[in-house]
């Protein structure tokens, strides 16, 4: 992250709270389009969810879609505006719950758009409620004795889910850290390059806390993320990248 802030982004209105990842992931994609000279082109979608309030601080041509249907929005955007780079934004919850078809689907047709898709275990805009990726034994506002997996299921991964399909990039990232934060900003870099070569789907999952829904001071939360998220969604690249 440059220090510098982008132009295509300002956060004076801002509404995301204290230490949440979602402001970082804003920046760094609008750092990577302004670097690659794309941010007059690029058209984004958002989720009706934490993540649309960029809506406020973004500086691109953006759609807000219906919940989980924001990866689906994009690839049609991406059929009629073929010249323009199409990104899709959104969190766990629109993408592997309401969303889990156009995700499983997108993966199948290797559809030709960016997902940058925000990670923190939990439905964040509605109260923090249990999502698919939800960590055993986390507490939420509907799993308030920690989410039981023999019964809801182990964390949901999308490197498993896209194991057989033949997707342009595959990556995850974490939101926490100086040298994480720019690991995820080569990632989305990445995604940028490969689209802008037509290489079909480039997918981001980037690993974000949600102090408030967590019960975590930020710095806390951070250590969360570290610790414990990680030990189920392991970061790297997993299709498309340097194998690293
Ligand atoms: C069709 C529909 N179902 C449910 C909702 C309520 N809803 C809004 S955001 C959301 C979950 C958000 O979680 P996630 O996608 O993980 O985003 P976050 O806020 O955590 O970044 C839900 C269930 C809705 N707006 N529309
Ligand atoms: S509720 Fe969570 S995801 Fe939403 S802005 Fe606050 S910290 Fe971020
Ligand atoms: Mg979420």
């Amino acid at each position: 992250m440059k220090l510098k802030a982008p132009e295509r982004v300002t956060f004076n209105k801002s509404g995301f709270c204290p230490g949440c990842g979602h402001g970082v992931a804003g920046r760094l994609i609008a750092e990577v389009a302004e670097e690659m000279g794309l941010a007059d082109k690029l058209i984004t979608t958002v989720d009706v969810a934490c993540g649309s309030l960029h809506l406020e601080d973004w500086h691109f041509d953006t759609v807000m879609a219906a919940h989980g249907r924001t990866l689906v929005t994009a690839i049609g955007l991406k059929k009629v505006r073929k010249d323009n780079p199409v990104l899709a934004y959104y969190g766990d919850g629109a993408g592997y719950a309401i969303g889990m078809a156009e995700t499983i689907h997108a993966g199948l047709r290797n559809d030709n758009v960016i997902a940058i898709v925000v990670n923190n275990a939990i439905y964040g805009m509605t109260g923090g409620q249990m999502a698919p990726t939800t960590l055993p034994g986390q507490k939420t506002t509907s799993s308030p004795y920690g989410k039981d997996a023999a019964r809801f299921g182990k964390p949901f991964r999308i490197e498993d889910a896209y194991s057989g399909f033949d997707i342009g990039y595959l990556a995850r990232g974490a939101l926490v850290g100086a040298a994480n934060i720019n690991r995820a900003k080569k990632m989305i870099r990445k995604a940028f390059e490969k689209h802008m070569n037509n290489q079909g789907l480039c997918y981001v999952e980037l690993l974000s806390p949600c102090p408030t829904n967590w019960n975590l001071a930020p710095l806390k939360a951070k250590d969360f993320l570290l610790d414990e998220m990680t030990k189920h969604f392991p970061l790297g690249e997993f299709k498309g990248g340097d194998a690293k």
